[in-house]
């Protein structure tokens, strides 16, 4: 096996061996290689024959893609359903080539061992397209599954899947596609704001609680929002309650979400964790993307999974959604007898979210008075994935070092590193404030795109610098946008990715400035974060 796609690849340069960093097996990791080179040779028979192409054909893209995200599916029986899936498909636009006596080979599958092979500057720029649009398609399921679609989103990722399957490309060439990722990932978070908003409701500022109360419950984890809605309505009046779990956190914002009394309040830290947090957990968690580790012994037979995220052996919840087998383990395991008080990694009982972009442009005003009066001096954007490795400690110092007259702006599960942080607040506005999920990326955006315009600048002109976390490849296709904005001077850690080879690394840093962490203090000094 060959993987370096996330950030935690075996000593920082690739997994290779019988299994990955994550628990993927050599076998799971060949049959995902085998599902992407299926999914570039769909993308190949798409050419010259869209007027044959369904949301169906489209479907099988997105989840195909979602499928190869890290800590999503580890299940080889779920990725060849899905290959097959890709060659029935392949089969039906170009009937005629399956019986063809001597293939021409053009819409082959494609042996993703030659994009490992590559040349190191091809073999970077082809996995920065990649890995971009396996975490658009992240995005773009989501948004599915409330019924919105973009047509441009579903034809980029043929043509990407097209051009990481093509010979003789050159660097400027991928190097444009690279940043057409940004530029259409945009589009895909807009739509998946506009699908989670509409469906919903815009996100108000939410105190979240930490205690667990006494009686059977169900912890839902990952990034679905409507997998948690669906769970909110099969357990009203069962006398369960619903504990968030890692990045389903913001969804007590929600004014569609939160009008559930018996959701309840969130369970646990970020995804590294679960292992522990799970061990003697009285409760079932229900995994609706990822991030999934492998299950241990101690709490296998208390997890199941929804949608793309699969592990062989543990139940799986079916496209008909109905999350009886969890409920009836809810109540068959009892919950804990007595109210369960629980704190962040830092000692707090409660953490806020829901600082999403309408939230913080209804005080458009008071922030803007605030910047002018000198009361906040700097906003400091700490975002994105967390992760075991130890240099994470880095954003919770970071987060502690910000004076008192600087704004963290905050998304995604690296978040609880130091959320549950008191860091007081600033002309009535608190100085933490949680943007929401890493699907929230656009929010942020739009946040940083609003100040620009109230400041007359843009947002390199901003007293603003960010500080992102990455671990999979929806932070890649997030900064991809990033850059796609002309965004400069991001800092990026705990490592920079195993797949930019030198050049690349080179030319990023030479267009945007894009440099690794150092210290938190270093960092912030050279931010201009202090007077
Ligand atoms: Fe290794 Fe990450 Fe790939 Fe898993 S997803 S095999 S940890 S690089
Ligand atoms: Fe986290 Fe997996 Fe990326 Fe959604 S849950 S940010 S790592």
């Amino acid at each position: 096996m060959f993987c370096f796609q996330c950030e935690q690849t075996a000593k920082c340069t690739g997994c290779t061996g019988r299994a990955g960093v994550c628990g993927k097996t050599a076998e799971t990791a060949e049959l995902q290689d085998r599902l992407t080179g299926a999914l570039i040779g769909l993308a190949r028979a798409v050419e010259g024959n869209e007027h044959l192409v369904r949301p169906s054909t489209d479907q099988i893209v997105v989840e195909g893609l979602f499928a190869t995200l890290t800590n999503v599916s580890f299940d080889g029986g779920a990725i060849r359903r899905l290959i097959a899936r890709a060659g029935e498909e392949k089969r039906r636009l170009t009937p005629l080539c399956a019986s063809c006596a001597s293939p021409c080979g053009r819409t082959g599958d494609y042996d993703m061992e030659k994009l490992w092979q590559a040349e190191e500057d091809i073999r970077s720029l082809k996995s920065l397209i990649l890995f971009g649009i396996r975490g658009m398609a992240a995005y773009a399921c989501h948004a599915g599954v409330l019924g919105y679609r973009d047509e441009a989103v579903h034809q980029f990722l043929y043509k990407a899947l097209f051009v990481i399957g093509a010979d003789g490309w050159r660097v400027e060439q991928l190097l444009s596609v690279v940043l057409e990722v940004g530029q259409v990932n945009l589009k895909c978070m807009a739509l998946l704001d506009r699908a989670n908003t509409e469906t919903f409701g815009h996100p108000r500022p939410t105190q979240v609680s930490l205690t667990v109360e006494k009686g059977p419950f169900i912890v839902i984890s990952g990034h679905d929002l409507r997998d948690l809605k669906l769970l909110l309505d099969q357990t009203a009046g069962r006398g369960v309650n619903v504990y968030t779990h890692g990045e389903m956190l913001p969804a007590h914002a929600y004014p569609e979400l939160k009008k559930y009394p018996h959701l309840k309040g969130n369970f646990g830290t970020a995804w590294q964790n679960q292992q522990r947090e799970f061990a003697d957990l009285p409760a079932p968690v229900l995994f609706t993307t990822n991030c999934l580790m492998p299950p241990k012994d101690s709490y296998r037979d208390r997890v199941f999974t929804t949608g793309t995220v699969a592990y062989p052996g543990v139940p799986h919840i079916g496209e008909d959604k109905d999350f009886t087998p969890v409920i009836e383990k809810a109540l068959e395991l009892g919950g804990f007898p007595e109210d369960r008080r629980f704190t962040g990694i830092n000692g707090g009982g409660r953490v806020t979210t829901g600082f999403a972009r309408d939230a913080v442009l209804s005080v458009a005003g008071q922030v803007a008075g605030a910047v002018k009066s000198g009361a906040i001096r700097h906003f400091l954007l700490v975002g994105g994935c967390d992760g075991a490795r130890p240099g994470r400690d880095y954003y919770t110092e970071f987060v502690k070092h910000t004076p008192a007259d600087t704004v963290v702006l905050t998304l995604a599960c690296g978040k609880y590193r130091f959320h549950d942080l008191d860091l007081g607040s600033i002309g009535g506005l608190p100085r933490l404030m949680d943007v929401g999920q890493c699907n929230d990326a656009y929010s942020a955006i739009q946040i940083a795109l609003a100040l620009a315009d109230a400041f007359g600048c843009g947002v390199n002109d901003l007293p603003l610098s960010m500080v992102l976390s990455w671990y999979e490849q929806k932070a890649v296709c997030i900064l991809l946008t990033l850059l796609h904005l002309g965004i400069r001077n991001i800092r990026l850690g705990p490592t920079l990715p195993a797949f930019l080879s030198p050049n690349v690394l080179d030319l990023l840093k030479k267009t945007y400035n894009i440099m690794p962490i150092t210290t938190p203090m270093e960092d912030l000094k050279a931010m201009g974060a202090f007077s």
